[in-house]
């Protein structure tokens, strides 16, 4: 235990990579150690996800101002850690979670509360002298993962033609995290040059993807099967293509009818959209599905998990929210294969190694992943190594929020060296 103690914690309003209003969180300790942490902010969330308090104030930001945020750090969170031990994480989270005393984190804000869970593990790390992914994860921390790069996007993220969300790459033939980087980086620049040659555009969506207008999503997986040949690789071997699709964003609610109607190509059923699944899969070197159905569709995630899921990582992102309850119903249920672990889904450090530690012991994988609202907040990054699933998600080869966590990761892998492993 450090004698060091929280002198201080104290927020400022600051904005995220789309221009929307966020939370820095700075926690001082009593030997002058500081450090800050950024909340990130999603678009297609999750209904069941902890709430992100926003003013709602129209004259600042349309409303998403986090000021009232911002004070519940000030005023109500900040006297309750000044005095306690910053390594003491589990107490000082649980503190929070009490003082809030609602499920979902509505009265103090789960934005408010995680910028002080991340900001106190970062000081803790300082303090122990140690980096903070071996702090968080302690001597198993050697693991780097296998990025899934979000190369064409579409859907929330995109004023574009295309339904699915994001198109990913996944260099999993490599055998280091710096070759795996490299290879996703040399296919985002090839699939530039393929789309300037067919007149499409290449401005880039919210996580760094092209996205072009595109006649359908089986073309967003051809150009990108392209590109990997053109960049000197072998589709399946060398990488292989994961989906998001964060259906929830084009379920029909009323009738749980699927609209494509970013591209204009129809409705389908929950099991018409597990046969389009199945032929993609057919298709295409497709090893990851994420949110193939909608947050409520707990049966059609089922029988999804029963087709595809020998072959296929089928994973709830929306249908989990980073939730140890909807984890275990999943588990139970045999709804999916992997989770999608988002520390802002459910608001604290402690909480979100709690539902790893429950995909553990189910034998399930974790994705480690960003937000389509990032900052230069490394943290995710850390954590990443430091939970060792051997997967992150955190967009594509370009945009300096999501290059940033890149950037952190080479440099973890060239501090562990010889040590370092890759991979699941
Ligand atoms: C997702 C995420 C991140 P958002 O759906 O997986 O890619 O998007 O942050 O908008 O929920
Ligand atoms: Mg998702």
């Amino acid at each position: 235990m450090l004698r060091n103690r929280i002198l201080s914690v104290s927020a400022l309003e600051i904005l995220d990579s789309r221009g929307n209003p966020t939370l820095k969180v700075s926690v001082l300790l009593e030997d002058g150690t500081k450090a800050d942490a950024s909340v990130p902010s999603g678009a297609s969330t999750g209904e069941n996800e902890a709430l992100e308090l926003r003013d709602g104030d129209k004259k600042r930001y349309g409303g998403k101002g986090v000021l009232t945020a911002v004070g519940h750090v000030n005023t109500r969170i900040a006297p309750e850690l000044c005095g306690l031990q910053p390594d003491n994480q589990a107490e000082i989270d649980r503190i929070m979670l009490e003082l809030d005393g609602t499920p979902t984190k509505k009265k103090l804000g789960a934005n408010a509360i995680l910028g002080v869970s991340m900001a106190v593990a970062k000081t803790a790390a300082i303090s122990h002298q140690m980096p903070l992914y071996q702090y968080l994860g302690g001597i198993g921390s050697f693991r780097l993962p296998v990025p899934m790069m979000n190369i064409l996007n579409g859907g929330e993220h995109a004023d574009n033609s295309v339904d699915l969300q994001e198109f990913m790459v996944m260099p999993n033939g490599c055998s280091t995290f710096h070759e795996a980087l490299r290879v996703g980086a040399e296919v985002f620049h090839a699939l530039k040059k393929i789309l300037l040659k067919q007149n499409y555009a290449t401005g880039v969506g919210d996580e760094g993807g092209f996205a072009p207008n595109l006649s359908s999503n089986e073309e967003a997986c051809d150009l990108i099967i392209e590109a990997i040949h053109a960049a000197g690789y072998s589709p399946g071997k060398d990488i292989s293509l994961a989906l998001d699709a964060a259906a929830s964003s084009f379920c029909d609610k009323q009738n749980g009818q699927y609209d494509f109607r970013w591209s204009g190509t129809g409705r389908r059923s929950s099991e018409e959209m597990l046969h389009f699944y199945q032929e993609m899969c057919e298709k295409y070197p497709i090893i990851s599905i994420e949110d193939p159905l909608d947050e409520n569709d707990w049966s059609g995630f089922t029988a999804m998990t029963e087709q595809l899921g020998e072959k296929v990582q089928i994973v709830g992102d929306d249908l989990f929210v980073t939730n140890t309850r909807f984890v275990q119903q999943g588990i139970e249920s045999n709804a999916a294969n992997a989770v999608l672990i988002k520390l802002n889904q459910i608001g604290t450090v402690t909480e979100t190694v709690e539902t790893v530690q429950l995909c553990q012991k189910a034998g399930w994988n974790y994705i480690i992943s960003h937000r389509s609202g990032e900052t230069e907040d490394t943290f995710m990054a850390d954590f990443a190594v430091a939970m060792g699933g051997g997967q992150i998600k955190t967009g594509s080869a370009s945009r300096s929020e999501r290059i940033a966590k890149y950037n952190r990761l080479l440099e973890i892998e060239a501090s562990l060296g010889a040590s370092a492993q890759f991979g699941r």
